[in-house]
């Protein structure tokens, strides 16, 4: 008995409020909506049938969650949706055939509520957390224009190849509130990438709030000879609308400033895949886009249960440069994309999160629902 509040002492003192809902509860916390209710799918329309209802197999993990409900409305933001929501921007055509492609992004600072009833004063990119996930083709040309509506200088740095006056570095595309800039570069190379405002303090800017997805499908014409693999991953095509494509951020928030995260997640919200879990159909492949930004702790993983996947480092490849893992680590803006199937499973829950259990029980943990498709 002594150890247990010790540990629920340690937990209270140190990471805050989240906890304090379980302990008032004496460990038996129950939690707002119906569990499972509101389950995700891929692409396009497929409704689901014949799995079995997870409502008893997440029951059993409510001891271990969150207790309550995030307002998503109130955020302007909701996981379950933002895991398949990619920004692809205007489209038009430049006077020499290639294609211009541009992005409206804006910063304004915003209180959002990372887990039940705790509120985080972020600065945000188009009012969420993470940014948009914007995804263009190899070789088109972007444009990002950019309006900084916050309270402090910041700026977009983008992963990729560009010019040094395109950097979003101080002196380099970094405004201050009531500016605009906007950045031009050509997208390369092909790859799951990821940009972030750059102004300093750079820990502070970053935690806050203001990074995302930069994700650049390949163009099938440059790599004949893996042309059927490019395909697949180029967005719009019928061979990626077979595959269930994800967007997923590691973050974490420091809701004391401390310089230590009280809270983590995959995409804001914590544990928000554990109360609605996202919905895999068991035939079709999986492709996860991920990255880590998380601040302070100098490492992050992914670890997915009863399966194993493939993995493309920072995905400028089109062959894995990981086979048959079932866990990789990222440090702060190391990204790439993760492949699996589970058309020889079961149906059922089945968990992701990352293998460090501190971060699994502060939010970062999470369940894919397979279910069979519907003929
Ligand atoms: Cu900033």
């Amino acid at each position: 008995m002594a150890e247990v509040s010790m540990w629920f002492r340690e937990k209270i003192s140190r990471r805050g409020l989240l906890w304090g809902g379980l302990a008032a509860a004496g460990g038996s916390a129950i939690a707002g909506t119906a569990a499972g209710q509101s389950v995700h799918s891929g692409h396009g329309t497929t409704s689901a049938a014949g799995a079995a209802p997870p409502q008893a197999h997440l029951a059993a993990h409510r001891s271990m969650i969150t207790v309550g409900d995030v307002d998503n409305e109130r955020n302007g933001f909701d996981p379950s949706r933002m895991v398949t929501d990619w920004e692809t921007g205007s489209v038009s055509t430049l006077p020499d055939g290639r294609i211009l492609r541009t992005f409206e992004i804006e910063a304004v600072d915003k209180e959002i509520e990372i887990a039940p009833g705790i509120m985080f004063p972020a600065w945000t990119y188009n009012g969420r957390v993470p940014g948009p996930a914007l995804r263009a083709t190899e070789g088109e040309h972007l444009r990002i224009v950019f309006r900084n509506s916050g309270s402090h200088p910041h700026s977009m740095h983008f992963h990729g190849i560009h010019a040094a006056r395109m950097d979003g570095v101080p002196g380099a595309g970094l405004i201050g509130p009531g500016e605009e800039f906007v950045y031009e570069f050509d997208a390369r190379p092909f790859g799951c990438h990821l940009y972030h405002c750059h102004a300093l303090p750079l820990k502070r800017h970053i935690h806050k709030g203001m990074y995302g997805l930069f994700v650049i499908d390949p163009d099938p014409a440059r790599h004949p000879e893996l042309a059927d693999v490019a395909r697949s991953r180029l967005l719009g095509t019928p061979e990626n609308a077979e595959w269930q494509e994800f967007a997923m951020v590691m973050n974490g928030f420091d809701t004391n400033f401390d310089n230590g995260n009280e809270v983590y997640a995959v995409n804001t919200v914590a544990h928000a895949y554990m109360k609605r879990p996202i919905r895999i159909v068991r035939n079709r492949p999986v492709r996860i886009y991920l990255a880590n930004v998380v601040e302070f702790d100098p490492i992050n993983s992914f670890h997915l249960h009863a399966n194993f996947f493939d993995y493309f480092e920072q995905g400028t490849t089109l062959t894995p440069t990981l086979r048959t893992v079932d866990l990789i680590t990222q440090v702060q803006a190391q990204r790439g994309i993760l492949e699996f199937t589970y058309k020889d499973h079961e149906t059922g829950l089945y968990m992701f999160h990352p293998h460090q259990s501190e971060f699994t029980e502060l939010g970062w943990t999470g369940m894919f629902d397979v279910v069979e498709a519907v003929a």
